[in-house]
């Protein structure tokens, strides 16, 4: 089975408007596995460093702010092309973009309070779960009863 992680995390847009479990749940009912989870409120170079590609964009700042304006909900996701699907149950960077079903399309129309973040490559993956919950032991490997009923 593929072991695929991706880094998801609920902004504070998303924590504040009380969507935690409806995002949790939208994960978890496509069948992937939750193998880290914490609650965080970010420093703001904690921010600077998640957001590092975009220095120098003119949002960039402002982003920055936001995200360390109150607690996120980070989390490690797992399970077979995980870090492209979570991508599409997310929806378009720009929520007026997002198709109707995704969690934008459906909870968001501000790009800077577009409610959820999620990795957009393998690599990056790997780096943000080292940024946010350490490179050592950031996900809890365990077996689930249910794997049998969703992968072939
Ligand atoms: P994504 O979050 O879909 O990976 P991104 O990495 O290009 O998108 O940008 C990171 C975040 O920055 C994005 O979720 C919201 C904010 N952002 C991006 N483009 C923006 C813009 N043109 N104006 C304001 N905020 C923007
Ligand atoms: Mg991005």
């Amino acid at each position: 089975m593929a072991t695929e992680q991706t880094f998801i995390m609920i902004k504070p847009d998303g924590v504040q408007r009380q969507l935690v479990g409806e995002i949790i749940g939208r994960f978890e009912r496509r069948g992937y596995s939750l193998v880290g989870m914490k609650m965080v409120h970010a420093s703001k170079e904690h921010i600077e460093k998640h957001y590092e590609d975009l220095a120098g964009k003119p949002f960039y700042p402002g982003l920055c702010n936001y995200m360390s304006s109150g607690p996120v909900v980070a989390m490690i996701w797992q399970g077979k092309d995980v870090v492209k699907q979570g991508r599409a149950l997310l929806g378009a960077t720009n929520p007026l973009a997002s198709a109707p079903g995704t969690i934008r399309g459906d909870f968001a129309i501000d790009v800077g309070r577009n409610i959820c973040h999620g990795s957009d490559a393998v690599d990056s993956a790997k780096k943000e779960i080292a940024l946010w919950f350490g490179a050592q032991d950031g996900a809890i490997s365990y077996k689930r009863a249910i794997d049998q009923w969703i992968y072939e």
